[in-house]
């Protein structure tokens, strides 16, 4: 296995993972997926405010949420009401190499993050699989993420995810508040309108 460049709590960052040829194969499976299920705009419970981001999901379940019910998984895309397409390959493949996670993954979240788009410091904590780690595969421009510990006013770092770059969250860390700053626009070139593209790939359900 490629060795992490960082190991805090649980915390392991692959710079540089997936080579241009590999993020350009990737981002093209991404797009075409996404035509049998289309980035939508997910709604914060109780007060229905849109996230900056837009979401959609691959695999058996996916990650939304909406004014009425909140955050949950549910197997259908919320628009369409159809199965999410199937997670990508290249996905499953990274999940076995990395994740030291004995199941497969069941959820593949696209977050979609436009240049001025940012994810307020959160904890996930919808999986009832609380032993499984979350992976993350980063495309396009860079993000400025934070991690700080399992305590809102706990200490935070920032970290630079660039495309390429894959982390995975497992130990302490899984339960550790985090989010994203901002995206540095123009600091790559893979997707057409800039941008970046997170993917988190999560085990939802016990074995
Ligand atoms: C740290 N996404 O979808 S991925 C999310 O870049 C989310 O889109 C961010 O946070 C993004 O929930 C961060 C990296 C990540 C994922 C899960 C974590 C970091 C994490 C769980 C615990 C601690
Ligand atoms: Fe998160």
């Amino acid at each position: 296995m490629a060795q992490a460049a960082t190991d805090l709590e649980g915390f392991r960052l692959w710079p540089g993972f997936l080579s241009r040829a590999e993020q350009e194969a990737l981002r093209d499976d991404v797009f075409a997926r996404m035509r049998g299920g289309p980035l939508y705009i997910p709604r914060m419970p109780k007060s229905g405010q849109p996230m900056r981001v837009r979401m959609t999901n691959f695999g058996p379940l996916g990650w939304v949420t909406d004014k009425e019910q909140g955050y949950r998984y549910q197997a259908t895309h919320p628009d369409t009401g159809k199965p999410w397409p199937e997670m990508p390959p290249r996905v499953l493949e990274l999940w076995s190499e990395l994740s030291g996670y004995s199941a497969p993954p069941e959820a593949c979240l696209v977050n979609l993050y436009e240049s001025d788009a940012r994810m307020g410091l959160h904890i996930d904590a919808d999986e009832a699989a609380w032993d499984a780690p979350v992976l993350s595969i980063s495309l396009g421009d860079t993000a400025l993420f934070r991690i700080g510990g399992p305590v809102r006013s706990d200490p935070t770092r920032s970290v630079r995810l660039a495309s390429g770059d894959v982390c995975l969250l497992g130990g302490a860390s899984r339960r550790f508040y985090h989010g994203v700053d901002r995206i540095l626009p123009g600091t790559s070139r893979l997707l057409p309108k800039g941008g970046r593209i997170n993917l988190t790939v999560r085990r939802v359900t016990p074995p």
